[in-house]
């Protein structure tokens, strides 16, 4: 079987993890999971190419993560940022570890050389052993995009880095509009457009559906893919009892004029959907009548519970014609 999945950072790895997880428990049936990766959120820093939704992908699917933040590496130590900071270096407010530094300096080196963001993409995921996991790891485009916000001031609008409004700024601002620089001249990555049309099953997982999910289906040719394939496209609710689970997913809707409900975001998905997973405290909601809708418990407190959602949406999958 042949899934493809498109995720951004913690949402969309921990789903992940508990994909392989329950695929794990079935034996005898061979998968290939192939993962489009956002990176709207990459950002370059002290000249070094960053990209924390693939890296988090990385590392939650190659057991190397910070369990407790959900990004970063486990077992980190802060030694150069100390060293940068003593300099007077800009920015102090995004917190990268000594061991996460390796990640922006070898994936920088590479970039430089002339390879393309899918090659050396590839090669991080060989370190972390996805291929061996029967996953492929792709990122939504080879050319650099960066999601910008933009926000009030008193001489008008300006905008800021995706990354600055998230973490400097903690969502506080409200976002009027989101704009992705660089994506007039981008081109989906290599495998990403096969991927969605040759794909047994589509899954869309509880990534934020605004500057995740949405991000990627601007990309020109993913919208258009995906209600092209013949695949069920099924997604997973990132909002549990009208909130998101973790994040400023509600500052994000907000900006669009979308209500913060699993109604609300399967709407954004209208044109391609055909499953929606939903919390079961979710389960009464009025879903589009062409929408399939299951409720389960969708808290993803283990790789076990990720694992049962995972499940649940290949279920439901299975339903669908
Ligand atoms: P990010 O790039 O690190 O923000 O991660 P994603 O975009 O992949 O996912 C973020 C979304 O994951 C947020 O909107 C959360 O509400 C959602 N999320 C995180 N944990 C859970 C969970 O346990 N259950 C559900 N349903 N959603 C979750
Ligand atoms: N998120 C934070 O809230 N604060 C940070 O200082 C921070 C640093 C960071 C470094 C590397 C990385 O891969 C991710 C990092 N994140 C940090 C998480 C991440 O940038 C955002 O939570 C997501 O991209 C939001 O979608
Ligand atoms: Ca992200």
């Amino acid at each position: 079987m042949h899934i493809t999945a498109l995720a951004g950072g913690v949402g969309g790895a921990r789903f992940l993890r508990g994909l392989l997880h329950h695929l794990q428990t079935r034996p005898g049936s061979p998968h290939q999971v192939t993962v489009i990766a956002n990176t709207g959120d990459d950002i370059t820093l002290f000249g070094l190419r960053v990209c924390p939704d693939v890296d988090t992908l990385l590392y939650t699917l190659g057991g190397g993560v910070h369990e407790g933040q959900g990004w970063g590496r486990a077992d980190e130590t802060h030694s150069v940022q100390g060293e940068l900071a003593a300099y007077g270096a800009s920015p102090q407010w995004f917190g990268l570890g000594d061991r996460d530094f390796g990640t922006h300096i070898v994936r920088s080196q590479w970039l430089g050389q002339g390879h393309t963001l899918s090659e050396v993409v590839g090669r991080l995921a060989t370190r972390w052993g996805l291929p061996e996991q029967g996953v492929r790891l792709l990122p939504m485009t080879d050319t650099p995009v960066e999601t910008h916000v933009v926000i009030d001031d008193e001489d008008g609008q300006r905008a800021v880095h995706f990354q600055e409004w998230w973490v400097r700024m903690q969502a506080s601002v409200p976002a009027q509009r989101f704009v992705v620089a660089g994506m007039d001249r981008a081109a989906p990555a290599p495998g990403v457009l096969d991927a969605i049309r040759q794909a047994d099953v589509v899954l869309l997982p509880p990534s934020n559906p605004v500057v995740s999910i949405g991000i990627i289906l601007s990309v020109p040719g993913v919208r258009d893919a995906l209600r092209g394939t013949a695949a069920p496209v099924v997604g997973v609710s990132p909002l549990v009892g009208g909130a998101p689970v973790r994040g400023h997913a509600d500052a994000c809707l907000a900006a669009l004029d979308v209500p913060v409900t699993p109604v609300g975001v399967a709407g954004l998905y209208a044109d391609f959907l055909s499953g929606w997973l939903v919390d079961e405290g979710d389960a009464s909601a009025r879903y589009d009548a062409r929408l399939q809708v299951r409720a389960v418990p969708l808290l993803m407190t283990s790789v076990e519970t990720a694992g049962a959602m995972a499940g649940a949406a290949l279920d439901l999958a299975a339903e669908l014609p």
